[in-house]
């Protein structure tokens, strides 16, 4: 019998994991994440770019566990916003997590701007870090604009307002496997994908 493969993600967001899950069950993994190993520290995302956050996150954690760890940095970066909330996405309102608080700063800081100029994307960078290997990073970005109200149940975090370009439906209107076929995370893992076999730090696994 073959042995189960499992990859741990250094993320404590329920919702980033569910995503995981399901995109790397089309490869064979079963993931983890540090809500399965809860004595090990919260890393401080003091970095000034989604993929320097990425990299502390990974790296540290692959040191204090010696495996391969996978993270993801991401957030919505709105261009009337000069790029905001971006890399402080997760605690744009002050309060770490607090989707409602975050999506009514953000209704809020648009105010009444029209549909064509509340253009923005959510952007993810993602690093695989084993200790020992230069880290291998990838990224990936979609593209659309901010609702006028909060829109739809599915998803986590700025879900309810992003409107996703090609569509008229917020990502947390549509059903999880449509947003894991268009997502940034999506595609930053199918960049990833493609290139772990040759690095370095996964020969071997
Ligand atoms: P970890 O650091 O533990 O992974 P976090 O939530 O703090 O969890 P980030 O620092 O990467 O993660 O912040 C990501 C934030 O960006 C997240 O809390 C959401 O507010 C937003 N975000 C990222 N991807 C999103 C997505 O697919 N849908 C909606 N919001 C998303």
């Amino acid at each position: 019998m073959s042995e189960e493969k499992v990859i741990l993600i250094a993320t404590h967001n329920k919702g980033k994991v569910a995503e995981f899950e399901q995109l790397f069950k089309g490869f064979g993994y079963r993931v983890e994440s540090l809500i399965d190993y809860p004595d090990l520290p919260d890393v401080i995302e003091n970095g000034s770019t989604f993929e320097e956050n990425a990299r502390l996150k990974a790296e540290e954690i692959a040191k204090l566990t010696k495996r391969l760890v996978i993270s993801d940095d991401s957030g919505l970066c709105v261009d009337s916003l000069a790029g905001q909330p971006g890399v402080l996405s997760a605690r744009y309102a002050g309060e770490h997590g607090n989707d409602a608080l975050n999506n009514a700063k953000l209704l809020a800081e648009l105010g009444d701007i029209p549909n064509l100029s509340r253009r923005a994307h959510f952007h993810c960078s993602m690093v695989a870090a084993r200790e020992g290997y230069e880290s291998l990073a990838t990224q990936g970005q979609v593209f659309g604009q901010i609702a006028s109200c909060p829109r739809g149940e599915a998803g986590f975090g700025y879900d309810v307002l992003f409107i996703p370009d090609g569509y008229d439906i917020t990502f947390a209107e549509m059903p999880a496997e449509d947003k894991n076929a268009l997502s940034h995370r999506a595609k930053a893992i199918m960049s990833l994908m493609e290139k772990l076999p040759t690095w370095e730090g996964f020969l071997g696994e």
